[in-house]
Order: C-alpha cells, then structure tokens, then sequence
C-alpha cells in the first residue's frame, strides 16, 4: 500500500436531509484518524476541509434534486483537490460528509486509471437518478452519477472518464428502491447483498470480490458507515437493521489490506449529532486501522 496519504475532509451535509454528517470530518479527526495511521508509519499530511459554501435561498432548483447547485460546486473543489493528491503520487483518505461526497472524489480519481475498480460497502445502493429518486436526496445517487447516469450538471463531472459497471462490487446491500432493483438486473454490476453474506461468509464475499476487480489497475473503497448495522453504528442518517457487523467489516477491511490492491478510499455518513458519544467515527478510524495494517498480534 501507498505510505504517502493525504486527508481531506468534505464537511457536507446538503446531499440527504438530517443536518449534522457536516461534523462528520470533526468527529473522525476527533477519534484519532491521524495518530492511528501514523502509529503504522505512514507518511500522513492532512489537508483540512473542502470549504462548503452555505446554501442559498434561490436553491429552489428547477429539478426535484436537494441542493444541486452547491453540491455541483462542492464536488467540483473535491475533484481538484483528489486530483492533485493522486498526481502527487499520495493515497487519497477522504473523510465525509455524506455519501454525495463520492461524486467529487470518484470524479478526481478515474481519469489517473484505465480500469478503476470500486468497493461500495453499504446498506444502501447509491444507484438512483433524478428521475427515479423517491428523496431528491443526491446521497442516494453518487454511483448513478459516476456510471454517467443522472442529471448533466453532476454527471458532467465525470467527462470522458465515467466507472465501468462491470468494475463494481456493492457490498451488505439491504436497502434498495424499486428503479435500483430493475438496474442492478440489467446492468453488470456486481452486488452481494445480505442474504450472499450470510450464506457465503465474509471472506468468501471478500475473496470475489477481489478476484472479480482482479483486472483493475486500481480500486477505491467507498465505506458508507450504514453498510454496518446500527447497534456497532449508530450515529447515521439513514440506519438499516439487519447490517454487517463490526467484526465482519474488521474481516474485510484486513482483507482488503492483505490485498494490497486499495488506492483510494472514503469514510462517509458519520453524524455525530445522532451518535451515542463519538462511537460510530469510533469505528470508522478503528476500521481504518485494519485497512491500514494494524496487526492484532
Ligand atoms: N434510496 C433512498 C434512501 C437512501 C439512499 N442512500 C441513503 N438513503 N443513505 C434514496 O433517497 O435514494
Ligand atoms: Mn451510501
Ligand atoms: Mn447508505
């Protein structure tokens, strides 16, 4: 893995409706992100946070997306910003915000790869668009947007370089609307729900999913914290019982370390307004320390 990383936080919460994941960036700074992966020897800097402008009034977009215009913006800056981390020659670690942040990066990291591959773990499948949201909530659409699908403005981001559909696993799936479903069955995408964890176990789910992005010449990690079940995290927007456990993500994220193959990666959906004290970016950096090689004995 790359011993170089850079930080940047997206403190962002106009993608999805329950203020607070804004602080996310903070709580996870809070809990020790930097000290842990610096105790690994990492080279770390951390250059602070994406500057989020505060909505205005005129917001009221023409279509039924919360928010487009700042969040465009936003995503815009966290392009440049992961861009330039990735010409550097450093490990982009972004700290969310919530899951629109995936825009911005994704958008900064594709062009430096011909086959990007991309782990999304979470109970949610990000896959709808401005026509098939039921929320308007962007959140629920950064891998809609990144497959070149949704509205332009955000999907213009991606310019020639949109991921491929066969080069995406989703991982403890358990939440998904109707139009998700319909495009999941036609697309390539390959999606292990909860019902393929239970019966498959982690490593096994793990070990194909690695062995299915086996052709990538890279493969970010998008770890939406409500992929875990809300009693290991509580503190997000949108909790989904029935999740995977904190043992299993440590289980993944292990793997994924063993693998040497992660060049980027998110941490997203930390709301520490509705956490029990600061647990769920608790786990957020404790999973962060398995995926960075901390060592159990
Ligand atoms: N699929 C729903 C709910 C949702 C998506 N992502 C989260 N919640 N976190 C939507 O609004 O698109
Ligand atoms: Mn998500
Ligand atoms: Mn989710």
């Amino acid at each position: 893995m790359n011993k170089a990383i850079s930080i940047v936080g997206v403190p962002m919460d106009l993608g999805q409706s329950r203020r607070g994941v804004d602080m996310g960036p903070s709580a996870i700074r809070y809990a020790g992100a930097v000290e842990r992966i610096e105790n690994l020897s990492y080279a770390i800097e951390d250059c602070g946070d994406i500057l989020i402008e505060r909505p205005t009034e005129k917001e009221a977009s023409p279509s039924n997306l919360k928010h487009l215009h700042t969040v465009v913006n936003a995503s815009l800056a966290l392009k440049r910003t992961v861009s330039e981390i990735v010409e550097n020659g450093k490990f982009p670690l972004v700290f969310g915000g919530d899951h629109s942040i995936a825009i911005g990066s994704l958008a900064g990291i594709t062009p430096h790869y011909e086959q990007l591959g991309v782990i999304w773990y979470d109970a949610h499948g990000d896959l709808n668009t401005e026509e098939t949201s039921p929320s308007g909530n962007i959140h629920g659409m950064p891998l809609s947007v990144a497959l070149g699908r949704g509205n332009k403005q955000l999907t213009e981001l991606f310019q020639d370089h949109p991921l491929k559909e066969e080069n995406i696993v989703l991982i403890g799936v358990r939440a998904l609307d109707e139009a998700e479903k319909e495009f999941i069955r036609t697309s390539n995408i390959t999606v292990f729900t909860m019902h393929e964890v239970d019966r498959l176990g982690m490593t096994e789910v793990m070990s194909r999913s690695l062995k299915h992005l086996e052709h990538c010449d890279g493969i970010h990690l998008s770890l939406d914290l409500d992929g875990l079940d809300p009693l290991d995290a509580p503190g997000v927007g949108t909790p989904v019982v029935g999740g995977l456990s904190y043992r299993e993500s440590h289980l993944a994220m292990e793997m994924l370390h063993e693998s040497k193959r992660i060049t980027s990666c998110e941490f997203v959906e930390v709301n520490p307004i509705l956490d029990e004290k600061n647990k769920t970016a608790e786990a957020a950096v404790a999973l962060m320390g398995s995926l960075f090689g901390e060592k159990l004995k």
